[in-house]
């Protein structure tokens, strides 16, 4: 059987991420092919019980280091229960959120030594990186706006503008920096428009068809 493939959405709060991931789903089913819908932190067992961890309580209870090993314990266990088993059996992954953001939110958002998270990627990511990354970018006020109207803001959105800044610049930054593995995409519009965006990524990435 051949190994599936991973695809990874990233970017900011409220830049659309879940609706284009189960909006990707639906259209790769369509095409007949077994897809695991899953997201970051969280997407197994263990990895979900440390996602209530991460996500809930005051600003204070993790600094950006702890956030950074509690988020690759629970990606370890990700990777180990859910990702691996999936691609190894031919699925293709469709995960929200997945190491980038451990890059922008803890390191370029918390601080969070960048060695440290390049190691940790090294020893617990290995060679599973993901086939295509979709990097949804829209400016900050409208994806705080989009978040916030959903639900109340968990411990990591409630964070100030400046913060949220500083991911979207980094979430850029990788963009640009591995153009092979991501595709920018300008979450800004309709939801139809910006599946549109992403279809024609997969296409030119991963040759699917239709
Ligand atoms: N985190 C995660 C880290 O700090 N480090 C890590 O390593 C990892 C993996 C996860 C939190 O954990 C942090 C980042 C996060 O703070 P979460 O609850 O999973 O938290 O939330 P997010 O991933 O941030 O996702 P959000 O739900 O905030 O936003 P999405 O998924 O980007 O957006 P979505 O699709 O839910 O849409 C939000 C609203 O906007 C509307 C939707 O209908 C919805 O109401 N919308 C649009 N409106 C207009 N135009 C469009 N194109 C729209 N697309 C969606």
């Amino acid at each position: 059987m051949p190994r599936g493939r991973f695809i990874t959405l990233e970017g900011g709060e409220g830049t659309g991420k879940s609706t284009q991931a189960r909006r990707l789903a639906e259209r790769l089913r369509a095409l007949g092919r077994e897809v695991v819908s899953t997201r970051e932190p969280g997407g197994s067992e263990g990895a979900e019980t440390l996602r209530g961890l991460l996500l809930q309580g005051g600003e204070e209870r993790w600094s950006a280091l702890s956030e950074t090993l509690l988020m690759y314990a629970a990606r370890r266990d990700h990777l180990e229960k859910t990702i691996r088993p999936a691609l190894a059996r031919g699925a293709w992954v469709i995960s929200d959120r997945f190491l980038d953001s451990t890059r922008a939110y803890q390191g370029a958002g918390g601080g969070a030594p960048e060695g440290l998270i390049a190691a940790l990627e090294k020893h617990v990511v290995g060679d599973d990186l993901p086939d295509l990354t979709l990097v949804l970018d829209v400016p900050v006020e409208i994806g705080l706006q989009r978040a916030g109207a959903r639900t109340a803001l968990d411990r990591i959105e409630a964070r100030d503008g400046g913060f949220h800044q500083r991911l979207r610049t980094a979430f850029l930054q990788i963009a640009a920096s591995e153009p092979l593995r991501c595709f920018l995409i300008d979450a800004e519009p309709p939801p139809d428009e910006v599946a549109a965006s992403i279809w024609s990524a997969m296409q030119a990435r991963l040759g699917v068809s239709a």
